[in-house]
């Protein structure tokens, strides 16, 4: 389908999604979470996609929150349609079985920040600025923001930056653990391709496993996700992958994964 409002590209393997509204900052409105949802189901039926990045496009915004156009027409029912909308295609991204980077290029705010907390790691731009102020608008997280940032950085840390509306900068971002890694803007999109090609070139089977075991396990006590992983681990085996991955050691050459889902 032709999108307006993002930019979806696949490149050997790896999708990447662009925010594309740069003139609102890659505002989220209801055009743009409705695309997005649908590239993710694109997604999520493509078993040659191996890795997925997210990124604004534009040098200033990855994104700078729902779009508070829309937010300002909102009655009490149209707020709860939009959260609910926006955070069943929010869960499908956090719940997509291959791996999802943030390349986070700017401001990522509210909503914004809401999507990259989704993703299973943020790599920013030096320039990147991530907050929650929906505070100061007189209204609240509403994409996923005050579960998901405390489960992240800490209960406290969050309350702080969810209580004050702050904007906190990349290097701070890096300090708390909300990003792994803080790149020169003109290099962010390299690195996080370098990063995702080194796990595109390995197993989907086993990435997929790990995935599903740190996300449900991460819900879960211990005892629980240790018992999620003692089966994630024994599927592995049933991909040829294991077999390649444990014999290229042994034989000492390099791994060629090329495990399928279907057998
Ligand atoms: N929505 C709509 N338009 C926006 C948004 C936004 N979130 N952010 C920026 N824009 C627009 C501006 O209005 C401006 O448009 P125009 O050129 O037509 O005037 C353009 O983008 C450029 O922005 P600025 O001129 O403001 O650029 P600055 O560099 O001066 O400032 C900031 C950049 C600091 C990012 C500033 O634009 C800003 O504070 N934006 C709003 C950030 C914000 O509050 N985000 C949170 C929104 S609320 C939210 O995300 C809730 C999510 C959960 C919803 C749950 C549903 C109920």
């Amino acid at each position: 389908m032709a999108y307006e409002n993002i930019i979806f590209k696949t490149d050997d393997g790896i999708a990447t999604i662009t925010f594309n509204r740069p003139k609102a900052l890659n505002a989220l409105n209801d055009d743009l979470l409705k695309e997005f949802s649908l590239a993710l189901d694109d997604i999520s039926e493509n078993e040659d996609i191996r890795v997925l990045i997210l990124t604004g496009a534009g040098e200033k915004a990855f994104v700078a929150g729902a779009d508070i156009t829309e937010l300002s027409t909102f009655n009490s029912l149209k707020a709860k349609i939009f959260s609910q909308k926006g955070q069943k295609t929010i869960s499908k991204l956090q719940e997509l079985a291959i791996p999802v980077i943030a390349a986070v290029n700017g401001f990522a705010l509210g909503g914004g920040s809401e999507v990259a907390l989704a993703c299973d790691f943020i790599y920013a731009s030096e320039n990147a600025v991530f907050g929650l102020p929906e505070i100061t608008l007189g209204i609240m997280p509403g994409f996923g923001g005050t579960q998901r940032l405390p489960r992240l950085i800490g209960k406290n840390m969050a309350k702080e930056m969810i209580f004050t509306g702050k904007m906190i900068k990349a290097d701070e971002a890096y300090r708390i653990g909300l990003a792994n890694k803080v790149c020169p803007a003109e290099s962010l999109m390299d690195d996080v391709l370098k990063t995702a090609k080194a796990i595109a070139s390995k197993g989907k089977v086993s990435l997929r496993c790990a995935k599903q075991a740190v996300n449900t396990g991460m819900n879960s006590d211990l005892v629980t996700g240790c018992n999620i992983e003692i089966d994630a681990f024994a599927l592995c085996f049933a991909s040829e992958d294991a077999k390649e991955g444990t014999s290229a050691f042994l034989e000492k050459r390099k791994a060629q994964f090329k495990g399928s889902l279907s057998k």
